[in-house]
């Protein structure tokens, strides 16, 4: 099937088999091996009994039939009343105790869009009830229940109660109008070509789907970084098309948010000023808003950068970021709508040669004296990090620093800086680590996943959103194996307490099947590969040393006498940013006591985040016991021989992978090797050649 949208001629689905495996990613319901497992689903998957009619329920039955089909060769009959033969009952809590069945204290164990799955049987017949606490559970719990079944899981016993631990679980494309994706390592957009939407809604819907099966339940449709054209998705002109694709996502229980220009008022109402104290500029956002909750109805909101890297916010006017968010949320207020405003403010003109300025500082300088003066319906967003997603940096001080406003916490799936779905990188442990790392915030274990989720400071939003890494490949990534952070994500950010070694082994199995071989190759693969990655680019959490502009591949010095505030400061003598309150830029005083005097003291602080805060001479003695020069060396020769390994692991399964999906890691690693031996001979003879200082183990540097 070939079906060219009419309006942009973009390719929608081009199902050509071989793309099959690819493109239907974790959903892809193979037939299920046989014998007793088999028999068990057979019992209840001859009938779907649906207690409920609404859009998003049909979603769960049209999900559930499509699986059944393909994994059983059945096609389920369709009721809405009640038997006893095998069926999978779907309902919202009342409506199936409304129908007779006996669910105990379910209602007040469940949250907003909890699930249970639950096995009930009465002599020879069972039924499996997936009750949530609305329709969205009863749609978790469906692709939970399918899950089990394609992992080959029992099931004729269940009793599974499922609460995601964060109520706003979102994404933010990166995607413009013109159909590039800001950031986008997996092809054009799905959304968007040629200043249109694209049409392209089978691809959109398949989307939502692969995103509602993990739990997602927000979207940002288009770029932070709002331009002309996009300022104008809040007009009566690409209204209709916004809502066409609210639509799409509803029905999977996704709300829709736009990013928006905060100088629209200027530039779609023929204001002089967008100053959020300005009458007609507040009452300008109210009527607009009034507007597109006319088109969608149950909007979700706005996503806002302002006054960061050239885009226009309330500092133009002498006015704060409460402000600016405030007269926003003032406007959204009235549907139930909030505000992202994010937190990645600094300055990215700044003059190299100033040592007092650090960029680390800058959104907990801005943010955290405004804690507490926001509207309940404004929620910050704060990168997960400082600086901007490296590979390795430390927690943002934000989190347990803000105690009085709603805030959420923004990771990037795509990989921009850790390796733009060319190299394998699988992001899970670093979330992690994140999410579990103490804030101190109300003393020892305020982590941040309890943060984050509301736990610690009982706000009314919280929750975690993230840059998507997807695009038009058919593959959806590019990376065939990036599909795991994308699944990973979402599987995170609903039970931040799974392991990486239990998301991956689940995304394994049912993205490429039950073989033990197979999950276990490419579990090592992807546990072992973001400290791969780690191992040969920039060392011990000093971050950049990427080219500029497309941050790909080594160029240790691409930031160092530039604007935008990311510096190694290596001389003859060390390297490292002096981040101390002692002689730096007193970036570590921003931490609780627990961290700070951890950060301060050169003695104490982590060897993976050394050059983070301390600038040190190459003769210092790591607590690995290596020297920092030997450390460096030592890491990217490893790190190209790690990547060799990768090589080997991935051949080792050929013929046991379908080979479309074999052949495209196959080439993305032979591109990551390649780049890694950059990386390794750059960052080595950039340091011998600073240093003077010979590796011990006298291998090749240039
Ligand atoms: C969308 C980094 C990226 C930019 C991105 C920005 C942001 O600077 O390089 O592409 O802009 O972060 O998060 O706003």
């Amino acid at each position: 099937m070939n079906v060219l949208d009419k309006r942009n001629n973009v390719k929608d689905f081009d199902f050509d088999p071989i793309y099959k495996t690819s493109y239907e990613a974790w959903l892809g319901y193979r037939p299920i091996s046989g014998g007793d497992t088999e028999e068990t689903y057979r019992k209840f998957c001859g009938q779907i009994i649906s207690l409920g009619n609404t859009q998003v329920i049909k979603s769960a039955m049209d999900e559930l039939k499509r699986a059944f089909q393909a994994m059983l060769d059945v096609i389920p009959e369709i009721n809405n009343t009640v038997d006893t033969s095998g069926a999978v009952v779907l309902g919202a809590f009342e409506e199936i105790e409304a129908a007779g069945y006996e669910l105990g204290d379910t209602a007040v164990q469940l949250n907003d869009d909890g699930f249970r799955l639950k096995t009930v049987s009465a002599g020879d017949t069972s039924q499996i009830l997936v009750i949530g606490k609305s329709d969205k559970g009863v749609l978790y719990g469906t692709f939970h229940l399918l899950r089990l079944m394609q992992m080959e899981a029992p099931i004729d016993k269940l009793d599974v109660i499922e609460n995601p631990a964060n109520q706003l679980r979102m994404i933010n494309e990166w995607d413009n109008m013109d159909g590039s994706i800001e950031r986008g390592y997996a092809g054009r957009s799905i959304f968007y070509e040629g200043n249109e939407f694209t049409n392209n809604l089978g691809r959109i819907k398949d989307y939502a789907r692969l995103l509602s099966s993990i739990g997602i339940n927000a979207i940002a449709i288009n770029n932070v970084n709002v331009h002309a054209v996009e300022t104008e998705l809040i007009t009566k002109k690409l209204l209709p098309d916004v809502k066409q694709v609210a639509d799409i996502f509803r029905a999977y229980g996704i709300k829709t948010f736009l990013s928006i220009n905060y100088a629209s008022p200027i530039q779609l109402g023929n204001l002089d000023t967008a100053d959020p104290l300005n009458e007609k500029v507040r009452e300008w956002w109210r009527e607009k808003t009034k507007e597109i909750y006319d088109y969608i109805p149950d909007f979700g909101g706005y996503v806002v950068k302002a006054d960061s890297e050239h885009r226009p916010g309330p500092f133009t006017y002498n006015r704060n970021h409460a402000d600016g968010a405030n007269m926003l949320a003032e406007a959204l207020q009235p549907f139930d709508g909030i505000v992202f405003w994010r937190c990645f403010v600094y300055n990215c003109l700044q003059d190299w040669r100033d040592r007092s300025t650090d960029r680390a500082k800058a959104a907990y300088d801005h943010f955290k004296p405004l804690d507490g003066e926001f509207l309940e319906n404004v929620v910050l967003q704060i990168k997960n990090g400082p600086m901007d997603f490296q590979v390795r940096e430390p927690v943002s001080p934000l989190f347990g620093g803000l105690e009085a406003t709603n805030h959420v916490l923004e990771f990037q799936v795509t990989q921009e800086y850790t390796g733009q779905q060319k190299h394998l990188c699988y992001l899970i442990p670093q979330w992690k680590e994140i999410l579990d790392f103490d804030t101190y915030a109300r003393g020892e274990g305020s982590t941040v996943k309890k943060v984050v989720s509301g736990e610690v400071f009982g706000n009314r939003y919280s929750g975690i959103t993230a840059v998507s890494n997807i695009g038009r490949d058919m593959n959806w990534t590019g990376h065939p194996l990036a599909q795991a952070n994308f699944y990973g994500y979402g599987r995170l950010i609903w039970n931040p307490k799974l392991t990486a070694e239990s998301i991956s082994e689940e995304w394994i199995k049912l993205t490429f099947g039950t073989d033990s071989e197979v999950v276990e190759t490419i579990s090592k693969m992807l546990l072992d590969s973001w400290s791969i990655y780690e191992s040969y680019t920039a060392p011990l959490g000093v971050g950049w040393m990427v080219n500029p502009s497309h941050h790909y591949g080594p160029n240790v010095d691409g930031y160092e006498y530039s604007v935008w505030g990311t510096y190694h400061f290596a001389d003859c003598h060390g390297i490292g940013v002096d981040r101390t309150v002692a002689s730096g830029t007193g970036y570590t005083a921003q931490y609780f006591p627990g961290n700070a005097e951890i950060y301060e003291s050169l003695e104490k602080c982590p060897d993976e985040l050394l050059l983070f805060f301390h600038h040190v001479p190459y003769t210092h003695q790591l607590k690995s016991g290596e020297t920092v020069i030997q450390h460096i060396y030592n890491t990217h020769f490893e790190g190209v021989e790690r990547v060799n390994g990768l090589i080997e692991q991935w051949e080792s399964l050929k013929g046991k992978i379908d080979e479309k999906r074999y052949e495209d890691v196959a080439a993305r690693l032979d591109i990551q090797k390649e780049n890694a031996k950059d990386w390794r001979d750059i960052i080595n003879t950039y340091f011998y050649r600073k240093s003077g200082i010979d590796d011990t183990l006298a291998r090749t540097i240039y």
